[in-house]
C-alpha cells in the first residue's frame, strides 16, 4: 500500500512540475496578470530575473532609435515568458514604472521574435537606462518594424503585463 501512494506522489509532483510556475526567490521584477493560467503568486504570475533568465531567449545585434550604432540586445522571448505564465488571450497591456503604457497585440509575441530583453551589449539593463526590462521588435530581422507603430509599443522600464482577451 505505501508503495503505491508514493507512486501516486510521485505521478501527482511530476505532473505538477511540468505545469507549475515555480515561485521567484530574488526581488520580483515582472508581473503577468489577467488572463494567465499558471499563476504563483495569488492570480497573477511573477518572475525574478532569474527566472526569466531560464527561459528561451534571442540575442541580436540591431540599430533602434535610442541607442547610438550597432547594439546588442538580450533576454527572454516575449512569448516564451507569456507561455510560461500559461497567458492566453488577443490584447497585452504593457505598463512601465512610470506608467507609461502601450497595447500589444498578441500578434506581437506570437509572430514576431519580439523579446523582453533585460540586457544591453551583455550588462543588465539598470532603471536609469530603460532596464531591468525592455520590449525590444527584431528590428534586425525586418526593417519595415522601424515605424513609430512600434516605437510607441517599445516599453522601456516594464514592470507588468496584463493579458486581455
Ligand atoms: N517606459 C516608457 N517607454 C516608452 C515611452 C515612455 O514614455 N516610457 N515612450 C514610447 C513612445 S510613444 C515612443 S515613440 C518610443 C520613443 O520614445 P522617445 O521619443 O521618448 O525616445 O518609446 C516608447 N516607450
Ligand atoms: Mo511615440
Amino acid at each position: 500500500m505505501p508503495r503505491l501512494f508514493l507512486a501516486l506522489f510521485c505521478f501527482l509532483s511530476l505532473t505538477a512540475g511540468a505545469h507549475a510556475l515555480d515561485a521567484p526567490s530574488g526581488p520580483v521584477v515582472l508581473t503577468v496578470k489577467g488572463q494567465v493560467s499558471k499563476p504563483n503568486q495569488g492570480t497573477a504570475a511573477v518572475f525574478d530575473l532569474a527566472m526569466l533568465a531560464a527561459l528561451p531567449a534571442r540575442s541580436a545585434e540591431m540599430e533602434t532609435p535610442w541607442t547610438k550604432g550597432k547594439t546588442r540586445f538580450s533576454g527572454p522571448l516575449l512569448r516564451a515568458v507569456l507561455d510560461a505564465a500559461g497567458a492566453s488571450g488577443k490584447v497585452l497591456v504593457v505598463r512601465a514604472l512610470n506608467d507609461y503604457m502601450a497595447e500589444v497585440p498578441m500578434e506581437d509575441a506570437d509572430r514576431l521574435e519580439t523579446m523582453l530583453a533585460t540586457h544591453q551589449d551583455g550588462k543588465p539593463m539598470p532603471v536609469r537606462d530603460k532596464g531591468p526590462l525592455m520590449l525590444v521588435y527584431p528590428f534586425d530581422l525586418d526593417s519595415a518594424l522601424f515605424t513609430e507603430k512600434y516605437f510607441a509599443r517599445s516599453v522601456w522600464q516594464i514592470k507588468e503585463i496584463e493579458v486581455l482577451p
